[in-house]
């Protein structure tokens, strides 16, 4: 079957015909028609017709190895031809799951030394929210389950972490279950008006404090946030959010579960987001990265705190997937933490992501229509304005962020808009040529989409 369609115009008319997508407007999809990936290398893909596309986004913020490394899939293929598959519910377990375990408990934060596999982040995601409910109903505090999210979070695509992220149209669809509450996100350029970074920082922790009075401590199970926060717009906390979080949760015994499904195992320069803002969390979410998108997988750290009361005192929990703890995808995440350990990847995102934001601050810095480039380690955003001075909005959000996008794909560069928001998180082993021609694309995008909107721009 795949060797007899072969024009990319029959791949469009059939996945039109059959395929349904995530996230799409699916009349919209169809009248521009689908694009084709074929194949991928490095931190480039290839279309069906022949284009060589930039993944500024290493897929969707997870390809951290970059594409079709052979290291990768010869772990896969030796574990499939070993132990293609077997469950870990009935007191059975496989060599790669406890490996990547005792791999895992080794590079988290202190104190994380239990996971929970699954093959999401939204599975992972489900499973730190229901265990944080079960932790307070083994301790008699059956009441205590309502969680608190942000706007703008977000945290996967079941039901509950629908309900969990703040994504107003998710929530109108039916992600939006009883005992979530939402407070606002610590984003500085948007709606930090007058303050400071670090005022601000301070102010948008003390809402959580706040909504924990109105509420009542005593029915919150958690407090749920990324470290920084990615598919909202990459919104950096001023360094004053995250202590404060932390004390907020700890004065009020709630539970601290950060989803780490975009910052973790490497991306921000440190293994996790926990580790470079010294977030103490007592759950930690992680996907993604963990197979460089690979294989799906994800793993749900539990700090001691927890899991002596999940071990000692639950009694069965139940809760799990039939591919909770995958022998290949394991295997192969293993091999993937290992390389990226040996090529040295999490110092490398530091520095290399220092080289991306200096570089594009030269050539964007004093654009007109570039209002603030910030980026930690290899994850970053460039805020398009109205008004450099003021910080203005456009006018229709979203709509100059699409104008650009779609410049940016003209161009050879995948980067997403978020509002008029343009993010990138490359691939880590992005090289210092590739950098340079990351920055000429995206200047270049982004004069092409002034050209075309500059009326609106106030200089
Ligand atoms: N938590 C966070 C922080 C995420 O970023 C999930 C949970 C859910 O993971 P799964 O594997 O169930 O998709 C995510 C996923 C985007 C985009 O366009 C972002 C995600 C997924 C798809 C698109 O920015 N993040």
């Amino acid at each position: 079957m795949l060797d007899n369609i072969d024009s990319a115009m029959n791949w469009q008319a059939l996945d039109a015909a059959h395929h349904l997508h995530p996230f799409t407007d699916h009349k919209d999809l169809h009248e521009r028609g689908v694009k084709v990936i074929e194949r991928a290398e490095g931190v480039f893909l290839y279309d069906a017709k022949g284009n060589k596309i930039m993944d500024g986004m290493a897929g969707l913020w997870c390809v951290s190895l970059g594409y079709s490394r052979p290291e990768l899939v010869e772990a896969a293929a030796k574990q499939m031809a070993t132990l293609p598959y077997y469950n870990t519910f009935f007191k059975t377990t496989n060599k790669p799951a406890v490996a990547l375990a005792t791999k895992l408990a080794s590079i988290a934060p202190e104190g994380l030394k239990h996971v929970f596999y699954g093959c999401s982040g939204s599975e992972a995601v489900d499973t730190a929210l229901r265990t944080a409910r079960v932790y307070w109903q083994t301790l008699g505090k059956p009441e205590k389950k309502i969680i608190i999210g942000r706007e703008y979070g977000y945290h996967g695509s079941t039901t509950l972490g629908a309900s969990a992220g703040g994504m107003v149209d998710m929530h109108r669809q039916s992600g939006d279950m009883p005992n979530f509450v939402h407070v606002i996100p610590p984003y500085w350029y948007g709606k930090g008006g007058q303050m400071s970074p670090e005022e601000f920082g301070l102010y948008a922790a003390r809402q959580v404090e706040a909504k924990i009075k109105e509420i009542g401590a005593d029915k919150i199970a958690a407090f749920i946030g990324e470290p920084i926060q990615g598919a909202g717009g990459v919104l950096i906390p001023p360094s004053t959010y995250w202590p404060e979080i932390n004390r907020i949760c700890k004065e009020n015994d709630i539970l601290l579960i950060a989803d780490e499904v975009i910052c973790g195992y490497g991306r921000l320069g440190t293994w996790f987001g926990s580790d470079y803002f010294g977030i103490k969390p007592d759950l930690m979410t992680t996907a993604k990265a963990l197979t460089s998108g690979y294989l799906p997988l994800s793993a749900v750290f539990v700090h001691d705190r927890v899991a002596e009361v999940l071990v000692n005192e639950t009694g069965e929990y139940y809760h799990g997937f039939t591919y909770s703890g995958h022998p290949v995808s394991c295997a192969l995440a293993l091999k993937n933490i290992e390389l990226i350990e040996s090529e040295g990847l999490v110092q490398a995102a530091t520095q290399k992501g220092e080289v991306l934001r200096a570089k594009l601050t030269a050539a964007l810095g004093d654009h007109p229509m570039v209002g603030e480039i910030r980026g930690i380690g290899l994850i970053g955003a460039i805020e398009l304005t109205a008004d450099k001075r003021t910080r203005k909005f456009f006018e229709k959000n979203g709509r100059v962020g699409t104008i650009c996008r779609d410049f940016c794909i003209e161009n050879g560069l995948i980067m997403r808009a978020v509002r008029d928001t343009m993010v990138f998180s490359p691939p880590l082993i992005i090289s210092d040529a590739e950098i340079d021609e990351f920055v000429v694309l995206a200047k270049k995008s982004i004069d092409q989409t002034y050209e075309k909107v500059k009326d609106e721009v106030t200089v």
